[in-house]
């Protein structure tokens, strides 16, 4: 049997590719290698393929090619651009691969438009089952319906592949790899031609519960450091020079983490990307990053404003956070390092006080990065928001993006303010303004909106 495996387009206003790989497909392409099924990995997001890449950014992130599909303003009096990310189509003529079923696999549910887009081109070229999973149909079963797929798989779709592959194809397998997925088989990277840069995960899902969130959905798995390290060193054989830790709670088993970090070989470069729990970080950890040859260092504090922390789910505190800094401070990082995640456009959540967050970060010398606020369905935010109304439950899911809520949300500050501190942000970490020019703006006259 032959599977085609396909990570599809990306329809947002902007994209960029930190490292982005279809992990998820790739744990699958390996559970169905374990019964000698045949796989071909289509990625489109892979900037390798020809045409996909249009910049090299730092430590192998970069700009996917990207093509205007239509304006946001006629149906959302949105004044955005629609774009999809990824690959020429013509990628797709040149896949010299009959498949006898399709796998697609889907990370934002906001990306929708990409998933249907590349569904379309799967159809045209082959008469076969397409089985659809991911992020999009488990938090919106519903609407995955529409995308034109036969099979929408919710949840984890590991242990189920084998007998989805059954129903559809009404061949038989063994059933090698089960719940235990997570220790037992790793991602096959072998499907790339060329790699650079690979994603590993420690531990899958996370055991905090914030409000906004739905990683706690997966539940929390943790592997061996064994395993961890066996993986890292053969990615590191096969010339990956960047790795990007996915976990979103890595530091959850932290005297594991530690066992893992002091392992780690130092000629590879890496990253954690997804915010760190500041509370959970200790000097022995921070020393180890820097010595491990760590270059991007999130932590996610999201807002210091005490109201808004102990709200969404009270993952940190403002002691913590200082704390945290410092010892990354002392560890050897400086502020261009640090960089701190703050959600602006949270409901409740005034201009003043994302303003003093910004601030407050800049001061600490700390680097504020913006993650604009978006209402994830299935979320508790998710909830509380179609009790109260300020939500419809058939929202188009394209609108809940993180670049377009504010433009209509009634629980947002709305765009114009969000406008202004992403500006002030970005005027201050390219230099543009000074700390103490930062510090004193607003300070002077109330700012008119
Ligand atoms: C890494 C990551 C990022 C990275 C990289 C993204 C990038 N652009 O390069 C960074 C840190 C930059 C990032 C940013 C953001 N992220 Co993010 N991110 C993730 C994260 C942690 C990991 C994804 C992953 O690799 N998972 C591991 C794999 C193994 O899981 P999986 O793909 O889901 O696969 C499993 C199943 O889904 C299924 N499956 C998958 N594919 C298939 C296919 C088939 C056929 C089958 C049967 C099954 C199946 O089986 C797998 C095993 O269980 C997820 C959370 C999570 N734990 O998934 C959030 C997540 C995807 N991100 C999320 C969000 C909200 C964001 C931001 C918008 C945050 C913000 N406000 O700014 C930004 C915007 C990103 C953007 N525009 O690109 C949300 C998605 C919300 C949504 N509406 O869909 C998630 C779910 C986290 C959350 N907060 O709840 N993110
Ligand atoms: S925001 Fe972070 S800590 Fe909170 S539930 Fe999501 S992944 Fe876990």
């Amino acid at each position: 049997m032959k599977v085609l495996l396909v990570n599809p387009y990306i329809y947002d206003v902007s994209a960029y590719d930190y490292w982005l790989k279809p992990v998820g497909l790739l744990y699958i392409a390996t559970a169905l290698e374990k019964v000698n099924i045949e796989v071909r990995l289509l990625d489109l997001l892979d900037r390798h393929l020809p045409g996909n890449n249009t910049h090299n950014g730092p430590y192998g992130t970069g700009k996917f090619l990207s093509i205007i599909v239509k304006s946001l303003m006629n149906e959302y009096g949105i004044p955005r651009y629609l774009k999809r990310y990824g690959a020429p189509e013509e990628v797709l003529d040149s896949l010299d691969f009959s498949p006898d079923v399709v796998l697609i696999t889907s990370m934002m549910t906001y990306w929708y438009g990409g998933i249907f887009e590349t569904i379309k081109m799967i159809k045209k070229r082959f008469n076969v089952p397409i089985i659809l999973g991911g992020n999009y149909p488990t938090l919106l079963p519903k609407h995955a319906k529409l995308s034109g797929a036969d099979v929408i798989v919710e949840g984890d779709g590991i242990p189920k592949i084998y007998n989805i592959l059954e129903t559809v194809t009404g061949t038989k397998f063994e059933h090698p790899i089960g719940e235990n997925w997570f220790e037992e088989i790793t991602p096959d990277y072998s499907l790339y031609p060329t790699i650079e840069s690979a994603v590993v995960h420690t531990t899958f899902g996370c055991p905090y519960r914030c409000t906004y969130c739905v990683a706690w959905k997966k539940g929390f798995k943790v592997r061996t450091t064994d395993s961890v390290l066996k993986e890292i060193n053969e990615l590191k054989k096969r010339g990956v020079k960047d790795i990007a830790f996915y976990d979103d709670a890595i530091l959850v088993k932290r005297e594991r983490f530690k066992e893992i970090l002091k392992k780690l070989p130092t000629d590879v470069r890496y990253h954690l990307p997804n915010g760190i729990h500041a509370k959970l970080l200790d000097k022995e950890i921070a020393n180890l990053l820097k010595e491990k040859n760590f270059h991007t260092i999130r932590i996610g504090y999201e807002t210091g404003n005490v109201t808004l922390q102990k709200k969404t789910g009270a993952k940190v505190n403002n002691t913590e956070f200082h704390r945290a800094v410092e010892l990354l401070k002392n560890a050897g990082f400086n502020s261009k390092d640090i960089g701190v995640y703050l959600i602006v456009g949270l409901p409740g959540q005034s201009f003043e006080s994302a303003l003093e967050d910004i601030k407050h970060v800049a001061q600490v010398g700390a680097k504020p990065v913006i993650n604009e606020y978006t209402l994830i369905p299935g979320s508790a935010d998710w909830k509380l928001a179609l009790k109260q109304g300020s939500i419809d439950e058939n929202i188009d899911p394209l609108i809940l993006n993180n670049s377009l809520m504010s433009y209509w949300w009634k629980s947002s500050m709305g765009i114009k303010k969000i406008g202004v501190l992403k500006n002030i942000v970005q005027r201050f970490i390219t230099g543009k303004i000074s700390l103490e020019e930062l510090l004193e703006f607003g300070a002077e006259k109330k700012i008119a909106f």
